[in-house]
């Protein structure tokens, strides 16, 4: 981002802050609460959830009249960078617990046109909410693994259906979310990240029809419109969900 830019950006927020403050009344201490406050969160462990639970969903919101393809969502703050290629599609190990789950498909361009040499990113929680690298208790690197599309763009991803996800309730985050009276659930989804050369990013969540917390998303995310129908098959269920991606 320019310098301008960021100046620009920032001038507005003081200017919003101003308007804050005047219409609440906001006392010294009140500020110093709140500073703390954050600073609190960050040495939690919450640095990254306090905003992403509030903030980031708006963003992704307002870029969406722009955008083309598979529609985006928030990226979330479990995303790991260096999640390995997946030779055979299998992101969850044969003794990850949790219902069989294989989500199929094929990354295309806006036009129709399969695409090759998408790379396609996925992480999940398992099947009790939890996330590796985040949750001590799971083992490092469980369901976080990418994808790379064949000629005919076609992909398998053989998984386990995860668990709607809690948000921490009794940390700073939860007691926000009380506050202005949001439960701390989100419904289960797949998290992915799609790239391919000459092509936009698309970073996404694949959400299942029928979840009770499509509508009433703790972080304000969730659409209908990335929800698919899990349907039976032997051993599990299965999840067809196409990639459209936009020229960049
Ligand atoms: C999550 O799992 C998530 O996906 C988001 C966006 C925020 C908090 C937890
Ligand atoms: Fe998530």
């Amino acid at each position: 981002m320019s310098e301008s830019r960021t100046g620009a950006i920032v001038l507005d927020i003081i200017e919003a802050w101003k308007q804050l403050v005047e219409k609440h009344g906001i006392t010294q201490q009140e500020y110093w609460d709140a500073v703390k406050f954050i600073v609190a969160a960050v040495e939690q462990g919450e640095g990254y959830l306090l905003p992403d639970a509030f903030l980031e969903a708006i963003v992704v919101r307002n870029q969406e009249a722009s955008q083309q393809g598979t529609l985006s969502q928030i990226l979330g703050p479990y995303h790991i960078e260096d999640a390995p290629i997946l030779p055979d599609g299998k992101l969850a190990a044969d003794d990850e617990p949790g219902e069989r789950l294989t989500v199929r498909g094929i990354v295309r361009d806006v036009d129709g046109k399969p695409l090759s040499d998408a790379i396609v990113d996925f992480w999940q929680a398992d099947a009790e909410g939890r996330y590796s690298n985040f949750d001590p208790a799971v083992k490092k690197g469980a369901l976080r693994g990418k994808i790379r599309t064949p000629s005919d763009g076609q992909y398998q991803l053989h998984t386990i259906v995860p668990a709607p996800y809690m948000i921490p309730h009794k940390g700073p985050t939860g007691r926000v979310l009380e506050a202005i009276g949001r439960h701390p659930w989100r419904p289960a989804h797949i998290h992915l990240i799609a790239s391919r050369e000459g092509y936009r990013t698309l970073t996404t969540q694949i959400y299942f029809d029928g979840d009770q917390y499509l509508d009433s998303d703790s972080v304000r995310g969730a659409t209908r419109d990335l929800a698919y129908p899990l349907e039976s098959a032997p051993g599990g269920k299965t999840v067809d969900f196409n990639i459209e991606l936009e020229p960049a």
